[in-house]
């Protein structure tokens, strides 16, 4: 038995990411169960994690229903005592909690303001006094945490922690939103943005091709403001360079091109993931590389 992780949409659902934020950059294995949100899948999806009403919720391997993005941490983190959820150092970890709680609770104005929208940026969006100011709030505690605590490497507390996790979609926002901020919290955006966990999560919203009514703002779509991503397209027949699908280790079936050579999957959403980022992916790199 493996832990059960109740998401909706990769593109569009910030509390999605920060569960499956809990898992993959901490190496748990974890069985991912999705539905398109506001869809009578969704409301069966979460029938299956009552009481949860919201994603994420995960089952743990003893099949006990855990929700709240916080909660879920807090089992996870007690369950792994060798993995480092929280930052080891006292007043660390206590800033940690802090922030992160401050995170869930809290910055109602940006949240309603910029939904996470991970398909495209947006040029023009002029955020209003509330998000500023909720901005600045966010810039003042990054850049405690990063000052006092950040010395060890790029994440909020040095090395990736819960912290991390509750900001992942802040540091979205602001990219794909352009928002003013200064060159610490630009720097850390950067980090989030070249994250392996979160560029496969982007590639795979990328990959269902769903716009979600109501969250795209009416302005000009810029291209995704994260690392440059290498142009691979769909093509319909091979014969490609593998024979076997780099993820499945299957007969290959879906084909991509990129950079003149053909590359086979054993199903189109491998293909389609792999074409949203190539980089994103080690067992296609391996491939791609040799
Ligand atoms: N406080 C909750 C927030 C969860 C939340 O708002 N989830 C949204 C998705 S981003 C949701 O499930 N929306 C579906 C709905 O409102 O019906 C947590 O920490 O997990």
């Amino acid at each position: 038995m493996t832990y059960e992780l109740a998401i909706g949409d990769r593109t569009y659902s910030s509390w999605s990411l920060r569960g499956w934020l809990l898992f993959d950059p901490f190496n748990i294995p974890v069985r991912v169960c999705s539905a398109r949100m506001y869809s009578p899948e969704f409301k069966a999806l979460l029938a299956d994690f009552a009481p949860a009403r919201l994603v994420p919720a995960m089952k743990t391997p003893a099949g006990d229903v855990v929700y709240e993005t916080l909660a879920m941490a807090e089992t996870l983190a007690e369950t792994h005592p060798d993995t480092d959820f929280w930052p080891q150092e006292p007043a660390a970890r206590a800033f940690a909690r802090s922030i992160s709680a401050e995170m869930h609770s809290g910055f109602g104005a940006l949240r309603s303001a910029c939904t996470m929208n991970l398909r495209c940026a947006f040029q023009g969006f002029q955020p209003d006094v509330a998000v500023l100011a909720d901005l600045a709030r966010i810039e003042f505690l990054w850049s405690l945490a990063r000052d006092r605590f950040g010395a060890s490497g790029p994440w909020l507390f040095g090395d990736w922690s819960v912290a991390d996790v509750f900001f992942a979609p802040v540091a979205t926002r602001i990219a794909t939103y352009q928002l003013p901020v200064g060159k610490l919290a630009q720097t850390y955006v950067a980090a989030h943005l070249g994250h392996p966990s979160l560029r496969r999560w982007r590639a795979l919203g990328v990959a269902e091709n769903y716009i979600q009514p109501g969250y795209d703002l009416d302005l000009p779509e810029l291209p995704w403001p994260g690392p440059a991503l290498l142009t691979a397209k769909p093509i319909a027949a091979g014969p490609s360079e593998n024979a076997i699908c780099p993820y499945s280790g299957r007969p290959v079936t879906d084909f991509l091109e990129l950079d003149g050579r053909v590359f086979g999957f054993c199903n189109p959403t491998c293909r389609d993931k792999t074409v949203a980022d190539p980089m994103a992916w080690p067992a296609f790199v391996k491939i791609y590389q040799k």
